[in-house]
């Protein structure tokens, strides 16, 4: 049983909930590990086809819980950071990237430092309108992690990173959609719906070909198109034999819709 999270699976939708509402859902070791086996359900259960990420109450997730943080009186902090983060957030972002089906982050309130991470390494962002983004990592004296360092200048440019990582100001859901760090903005009341809505169509498309599409894309960001072409002729082999594919091609020929099982 979960404590930190809620996971609920809702027919092909497995919706993973932050749930520390009184600190904005702000990260402890207990939700990274939960989180990592959340996200390890949702792999090994072929229902779920779709997984979305939110936080309860008005935040999306403050980032790491600052009132665990023992930082020392006037001294430097004995805390091995390094190990924190190889051990709690770095398995956590290789789950949901390496996971071959798709995850959107419903972000429903601010997202600061790991938090905005933990949106980041989502495949699709949809926002409230009252969402924001703070790369706060900054104030307190630390750099970007959970991959923020890669996922940031990837998705607004290399000067922008710069920008949102060096002042840690405040980004709104607009500010943010327009620079291309959230795919949608969406009224706050409507949140739910409209992901629900996208989810539920994500779930109806061949899930296999969308993995392995997923893999191909975040496999080509360091690779050359020499290395891109020919793991997408491997990749291809792979979505070729799927059910998907024969239904799709006879679907086709029969002048009708598919209906993709995610096989
Ligand atoms: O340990 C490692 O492995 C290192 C890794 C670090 C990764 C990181 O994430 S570092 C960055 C940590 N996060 C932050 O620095 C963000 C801190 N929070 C804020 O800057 C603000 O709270 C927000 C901008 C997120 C939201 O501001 P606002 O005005 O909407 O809310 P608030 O009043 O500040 O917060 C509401 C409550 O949540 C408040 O509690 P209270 O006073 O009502 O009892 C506040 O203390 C609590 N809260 C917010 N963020 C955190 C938190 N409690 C613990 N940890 C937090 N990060």
């Amino acid at each position: 049983m979960f404590e930190t999270i809620r996971y609920e699976v809702d027919g092909a939708i497995a919706w993973i909930t932050l749930h520390r509402p009184e600190r904005l859902n702000a990260i402890t070791p207990q939700m990274l590990a939960e989180l990592r086996d959340a996200f390890a359900d949702v792999r090994r259960d072929d229902r779920v086809r779709v997984a979305v990420l939110t936080g309860e109450g008005r935040g999306f997730c403050a980032g790491q819980d600052l009132r665990m943080v023992d930082s020392g009186a006037g001294e430097a902090s004995t805390i091995d950071y390094r190990k924190t983060v190889e051990n709690g957030y770095n398995p956590l972002i290789e789950a949901m990237t390496s996971l071959e089906k798709p995850v959107i982050a419903m972000v429903n309130g601010v997202a600061a430092g790991a938090g905005a991470s933990l949106a980041l390494a989502c495949d699709l962002r949809v926002a409230s309108d009252q969402a924001s983004f703070v790369q706060a990592f900054v104030h307190i004296g630390l750099i970007p992690d959970s991959g923020a360092t890669w996922f940031l200048p990837r998705l607004v440019g290399l000067a922008k990173a710069m920008e949102l990582t060096f002042l840690g100001e405040t980004v709104s859901a607009e500010e943010a959609w327009r620079i291309g760090l959230v795919n949608r903005v969406v009224p706050h009341e409507q949140l739910r719906e409209e992901v629900g809505r996208l989810a539920e169509r994500l779930a109806t498309l061949p899930t296999t070909a969308i993995g392995l599409t997923k893999r191909a894309l975040y496999d080509g960001l360091h690779a050359s198109l020499h290395d891109s072409l020919q793991r997408e002729a491997i990749l291809q082999q792979l979505a070729g034999q799927t059910e998907d594919h024969r239904e799709g091609v006879q679907a086709f020929r029969e002048k009708r819709r598919p209906v993709f099982r995610g096989r």
